[in-house]
């Protein structure tokens, strides 16, 4: 019977380290409830016209509504302003003359959804939210994302303003490839010029201290058809992880992808960095091994932490962010290594 005996007591000592195990993960899960600061709700995101979308956003947060729902709405504004020239409607085509969208979204709870190299549709952030919380996939792509979004009710439109066609034949002309650092006049666009820096990041913590993360752009203007940028990947464009903090990009979506660039930032949030430390940190990787591309391209990254402490930093000098809470509505140059 020792042996009998033996095994009673395993198991018992089993059932009291497995009770104590389940208590210590309750008590983790009641820690990382969301934390209620003097800062939430807030929003901010990418570019000086990320104050209109800001302010759509916010509209929801104010009526404490969803950090989700605040910004889809954001960044609906700008998919649907023909002006703007790398967001949705009017956005700059490929090469071919394609206007081809990619975009993604993140909630609190590390669902996501993403649609690349979407045509027709003008508020591919929706459709990314559709894939999110109607399919058992994360993202759709081409064809597929557009017969996704037609049985959805979406309306099939065509996305080529005269205005971007006309910048699109222009270019044409010359058919040189080659992405220019930041615009100075943000919605003019000269012929010829390569405008791409307007993509919108969005990141809203709400009144439950929640947070996720909408990212939406027509890429860079006049890529090779089928080339998707970083703002689709989640990870890339953008991450959120509830627990710490959420984090999104523009620029030249290449450079953002190799380095997984939002996702780096979270993490470097984790480990105690502060929302413009972790950016800082992410561009420092980019130029560490591409020194020389660094010089010619640009990068911006844009973090947020559980606190409502925001921060940035870019490559270049040039890109702005706009920020709306209870307490302000401004729009800031960041910080950049050049
Ligand atoms: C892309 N990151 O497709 C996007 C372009 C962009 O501001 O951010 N423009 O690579």
């Amino acid at each position: 019977m020792p042996d009998r005996r033996k095994f009673v007591k395993l198991s018992l000592l089993t059932s009291v380290a497995l009770l104590i195990n389940k208590r210590s993960n309750a008590s983790t899960s009641t820690d990382s409830q969301p934390v209620v600061t003097k800062d939430s709700p807030i929003v901010i995101s990418t570019w000086d016209f990320g104050a209109v979308a800001n302010a759509a956003a916010w509209d929801i947060l104010k009526k404490k509504g969803r950090a989700l729902d605040a910004v889809e709405a954001g960044v609906m504004i700008p998919e649907a302003d023909p002006d703007n020239h790398s967001v949705g409607l009017g956005g700059l085509p490929d090469r071919d003359g394609r206007v081809t969208l990619d975009a993604c979204i993140m909630d609190e709870n590390y669902r996501c959804g993403s649609v690349m190299c979407l045509e027709h549709i003008v508020h591919a952030i929706s459709v990314a939210r559709k894939v999110m919380e109607n399919t058992p996939h994360v993202i759709l792509a081409g064809d597929g994302a557009l017969q996704f979004a037609l049985a959805n009710g979406f309306k099939k439109e065509n996305l080529l303003t005269p205005a971007s066609e006309k910048l699109w034949k222009a270019w044409l002309k010359r058919s040189q490839y080659k992405p220019e650092i930041n615009s100075e006049n943000k919605y003019q666009h000269l012929p010829g010029d390569i405008h791409n820096h307007d993509t919108i990041g969005m990141l809203a913590m709400d009144s439950t201290g929640n947070l996720s993360g909408a990212c939406t752009t027509s890429g860079l203007a006049y890529k090779m058809h089928g080339r998707v940028g970083d703002s689709p990947v989640i990870g890339a464009g953008l991450f959120v992880d509830n627990e710490i903090g959420a984090a999104t990009s523009t620029g030249v979506g290449e450079e953002v992808i190799r380095i997984v660039g939002s996702h780096l930032v979270v993490e470097l949030m984790r480990q105690g960095l502060s929302p413009a430390d972790a950016c800082r940190k992410a561009v420092e990787r980019i130029l560490k091994y591409n020194p020389v591309k660094s010089k010619e391209v640009q990068v911006g990254f844009l973090a947020m932490n559980k606190k409502g402490e925001y921060g940035a930093f870019a490559l270049q000098p040039g890109f702005t962010y706009a920020v709306k809470s209870g307490h302000e509505e401004n729009t800031y140059a960041s910080k950049s290594y050049y």
